[in-house]
């Protein structure tokens, strides 16, 4: 069975006097059926831990592929998961471009994830010239495949389809261009695995992406910041 999910990401935003969003929305969101999800930046895990939240989960967004080691500024999963962190995100495409990320190295990291004890949300998405040479289909096919490990499933990966010319731009996929891709992902991944759309969605636009049939969450960067903005697509979602 699919989760319905709503996940934010700070992204490299937020101080810690910014947590209190974190617990106006775990109020503001009782009684809606849906997981809620803020993936943190590393500072605010650990700051968070201890929060009366009762319904808001935490994760990090995004983890080195070693548990340990000499890899000065980096953190791991199982330090993301020692701050309270139960998800983590991959494969960005933030981080594809800004830290040159290749399909190995999300998968590499999902699988870090995974070991400790963390669910990945593992993202893909094309530009906007691959989308214009017609080429995003066979583009997400190829970074699925080098990016989602062995032994995925629904438990431990949701899928998010972010295209890259969507992301903090104002610009929405169509509901037509985000239907054609999920039901592709889906032919692909699963009945169970859940798939989140990212990009560009808010409070005005979320309630169309979420009703279509393939999609079954958001992933969302600026819109997550606030209460006032996030709080309103969890419940266009629950
Ligand atoms: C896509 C998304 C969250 P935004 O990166 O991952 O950000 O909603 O700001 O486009």
């Amino acid at each position: 069975m699919t989760k319905k999910i709503a996940a934010g990401n700070w992204k490299m935003n937020g101080l810690v006097s910014d947590l209190s969003d974190i617990l106006d929305i775990d109020r503001q969101i009782e009684g809606l059926e849906c997981t809620t999800v803020i993936c943190l930046p590393a500072t605010l895990l650990y700051a968070s831990d201890g929060d009366p939240r009762q319904r808001v989960e935490i994760g990090g967004q995004y983890c080195h592929p070693a548990a340990s080691g000499a890899h000065t500024g980096d953190i791991s999963a199982p330090m993301l998961a020692d701050a309270g962190a139960t998800w983590c995100i991959t494969g960005h495409s933030e981080r594809r471009t800004d830290r040159n990320e290749t399909d190995a190295d999300v998968r590499a990291q999902t699988e870090a994830v995974w070991a400790a004890g963390m669910t990945a949300i593992l993202c893909i998405g094309e530009t906007l010239a691959q989308r214009e040479a017609g080429e995003t289909l066979a583009v997400l096919t190829a970074q699925l495949a080098g990016s989602l490990p062995e032994g995925a499933t629904a438990d431990n990966t949701v899928l998010a389809y972010e295209p890259v010319w969507a992301i903090g731009t104002g610009k929405v996929a169509s509901p037509e261009q985000v239907a054609e891709v999920h039901d592709a992902l889906r032919a692909q991944v699963g009945a169970d695995m859940s798939l989140l759309y990212g990009g560009s969605v808010k409070a005005a636009n979320a309630a169309e992406i979420f009703a279509l049939a393939n999609v079954n969450g958001g992933l969302v960067g600026g819109a997550s910041l606030k209460a006032a903005d996030f709080v309103p697509i969890v419940q266009a979602l629950a």
